[in-house]
């Protein structure tokens, strides 16, 4: 157990003193602004400490195999989470959860050589998760990247701009129920009479109705901008991927060398895969970032058809203007895409993003639906045994 100091310069003098014999009095909540605690966080630990005074109150700030390290008000705890389930309302739903790194959290100290345990998990307000790919190959399972996030900040290199991968980290983002910011880093790496208004208008049109920063992580042109997502009670996670600047940018917002950063390989631009875990840090302010490892590929998770919808808000608009409804836009008569494309409103490899994301995305929905099936058929199997075992007991027992 590491202690940490408080930050000075936070404002929490709106909340009113604990009376000492109150179940509140050991779980100061005010003491976790400095995490981005929010209004609705804050009620939830108090309805649920006021019942059970002996949990105490933290967000997850570091996930690592088998640990999970929570920053509470004043101690740092490492604990495990097996049995870690959601905190609904409804005490008798239960489900079961896997703590991940912005997740809220209340802890049940382990007494004598007991490890301490997080117990609940409050309802997450928004969760970015990610088809995990391992070199092509399908890993099947899907990777929670972060929880209750306001802002993802979308990071990509001016140097090495990359649309197609942009559309994907935009439908990932809007997948999560955060907002999408993209961020353009290392302007300052442009050759002279170069600047970055083409690649920021190049950004738009690959993610429209998002705002579009540049922005330099070592001069730190550009940041001040950036601070209006980061306020005290909001919290921001970066992704991008490995090389583009995300651990730069932190440590240009925080102030100080928060992160390791490391030179790119020069052959081919590549990252080196510096930051290995997620991390979540916090900015003087109160607000909150989350720094992660760079993701080679992006894979959509089922279910992502409204993120798909929206990263493609602008395709989607021409075809509700197709003449049939059932239009294919392969050159039938009076297709609004095909016109757009002609007339240079849309550009053909945008569409084609959008049919190939539409497609993936209908595959998983198959495999989905298989595994569903799959697990019914296995779940149908043991009920049928089950019965099978309790008539063979019944029988027993009449005779
Ligand atoms: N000139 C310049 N270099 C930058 C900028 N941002 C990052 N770099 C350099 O790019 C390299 C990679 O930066 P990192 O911040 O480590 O990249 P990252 O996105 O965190 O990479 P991973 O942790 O591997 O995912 C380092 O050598 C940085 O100094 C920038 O805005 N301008
Ligand atoms: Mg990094
Ligand atoms: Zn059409």
């Amino acid at each position: 157990m590491n202690t940490f100091s408080q930050e000075d310069n936070l404002d929490i003098s709106k909340s009113s003193p604990t009376p000492a014999d109150s179940p509140l009095a050991n779980n100061d909540l005010s003491g976790l602004i400095q995490f981005g605690l929010t209004e609705a966080a804050n009620d939830q630990f108090t309805a649920i400490i006021l019942k059970d005074s002996d949990l105490v109150p933290g967000r997850v700030a570091r996930v690592d195999g088998i640990s999970t390290f929570v920053q509470t008000a004043s101690v740092d705890y490492r604990a495990v989470s097996t049995f870690a389930r959601i905190a609904h309302k409804d005490e008798a739903e239960i489900e079961p959860a896997q703590p991940t790194v912005g997740d809220w959290v209340l802890v049940r100290l382990g007494e004598d050589q007991n490890p301490d345990e997080i117990e609940l998990v409050l309802p997450r307000i928004s969760l970015l998760s990610r088809k995990r790919v391992m070199r092509g190959k399908e890993q099947g399972d899907e990777q929670i990247l972060a929880s209750n996030i306001n802002t993802v900040f979308v990071v990509q290199a001016a140097t090495y701009f990359n649309p197609s991968r942009l559309e994907r980290e935009i439908a990932l983002v809007w997948g999560s129920g955060a907002t999408p910011v993209v961020v353009i880093t290392k302007i300052d790496l442009l050759e002279e009479g170069q600047d970055s208004t083409g690649t920021v208008a190049q950004a738009k049109e690959s993610a429209p109705g998002v705002e579009v920063f540049a922005a330099s992580g070592i001069t730190g042109d550009g940041t001040e901008s950036l601070r209006k997502y980061t306020e005290a009670g909001t919290t921001v996670v970066l992704i991008g991927a490995s090389g583009v600047g995300k651990s730069t940018l932190v440590n240009q917002l925080m102030g100080q060398q928060a992160m390791e950063t490391a030179e790119i390989r020069e052959s081919d631009t590549r990252g080196r895969h510096t930051t290995v875990t997620r991390q979540l840090l916090r900015l003087p302010n109160g607000g909150v970032l989350i720094d992660t490892p760079g993701i080679r590929t992006i894979g959509l998770v089922s279910g992502s058809e409204n993120a798909l919808a929206k990263t493609f808000s602008d395709v989607e608009e021409y075809m509700w203007k197709c003449r049939f409804s059932d239009c294919g836009h392969g050159g039938e008569p009076g297709c609004a895409i095909a016109e757009a494309i002609k007339g240079g409103k849309l550009s053909q490899t945008r569409f084609d993003s959008y049919m190939r994301m539409g497609r993936e995305l209908q595959l998983e929905e198959t495999k989905r639906d298989a595994a569903a099936k799959t697990d019914n058929q296995r779940r149908m199997k043991v009920v049928a045994k089950t019965n099978r075992q309790r008539a063979k007991a019944e029988k027993r027992e009449k005779y």
